[in-house]
């Protein structure tokens, strides 16, 4: 798959998150996603506002908002019409699949209503996929396993990593993909999954706390991943948001288009 188009991927899926995402991709020309971890209303919505020419995907953590309300959802999705992005909630479900479901469509957030993908961690087995199917299949929702981790010291390897493969094997109608640092399959497989790579920086090698950088380089040409998650690179301090979307999105272009060329 790391030498087909994007657009040429779309057919690989029967998933409609899948299938719009790789859609969205080939014509916007961006295979970046802003993980947007900021805690306010008012910040969010404004960066996203700026990088939303940028970006396919726009990843959150709804829960880290100090003023999440229905106007919050209401803004997103006009944004998301008016830039053309999708949405990522980045939640990272690790509970029993009775658990999950409640947690993707129930609470105060209401997860499965708004955003086209989630995520989960492998860990507790099929059952997490299963419960989070129930909800978001018939919505046309997608799902990522973790199969690997950005940070150091992480224990998503090996054996592990190779579990969440078959794992995804298994529901390959909602499962669309990886949180992964690499592509995790070879390219005969007749198989395709997206695989999302967080971890991306152009500056600084780490963040103090576990965080490791690559560059979208690394990312896209060198491992075969198909969308850089870039954060901090992005609406950090001192940061213009814009001019560094831009340039996260041209990186991550030049090094699909490398891929594609090799
Ligand atoms: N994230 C990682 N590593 C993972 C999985 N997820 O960093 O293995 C998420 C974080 C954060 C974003 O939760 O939202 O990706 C990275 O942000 P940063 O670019 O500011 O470091």
């Amino acid at each position: 798959a790391s030498k087909k188009k994007y657009g040429e991927r779309v057919e690989n899926f029967s998933n409609k998150a899948a299938r719009e995402l790789l859609s969205l991709i080939e014509h916007k020309k961006t295979n970046l996603s802003l993980a947007l971890d900021v805690t306010t209303k008012r910040e969010f919505l404004e960066i996203a506002d700026k990088a939303g020419p940028y970006i396919c995907l726009l990843k959150t953590h709804v829960d880290i908002l100090v003023d999440f309300d229905q106007d919050f959802i209401e803004q997103l999705k006009e944004l998301r019409t008016k830039h053309e992005f999708m949405i990522f909630e980045d939640r990272k479900f690790a509970d029993i699949g009775n658990t999950v479901k409640h947690q993707y469509s129930k609470g105060i957030y209401k997860i499965s209503e708004w955003a086209d993908i989630t995520n989960a961690h492998p860990l507790p087995g099929d059952g997490i996929v299963s419960g989070l199917k129930e909800v978001g299949l018939v919505l046309g929702r997608g799902l990522l396993l973790l199969a690997e981790m950005s940070s150091k010291g992480s224990l998503a390897t090996g054996a592990y990593t190779e579990a969440a493969v078959e794992m995804a094997r298994r529901h390959k109608d909602f499962v669309v993909g990886f949180i992964a640092g690499r592509k995790l399959i070879s390219d005969d497989d007749k198989e395709d999954f997206i695989v999302m790579s967080p971890g991306v920086g152009l500056d600084v090698s780490t963040d103090g706390l576990g965080q490791q950088y690559r560059t979208p380089r690394n990312v896209i040409l060198e491992s075969g991943s198909d969308i850089i998650i870039v954060g901090r690179g992005i609406y950090g301090s001192d940061k213009d948001v814009a001019v560094e979307a831009q340039r996260y999105r041209d990186a991550g272009w030049k090094a699909y288009l490398e891929r594609l060329a090799n």
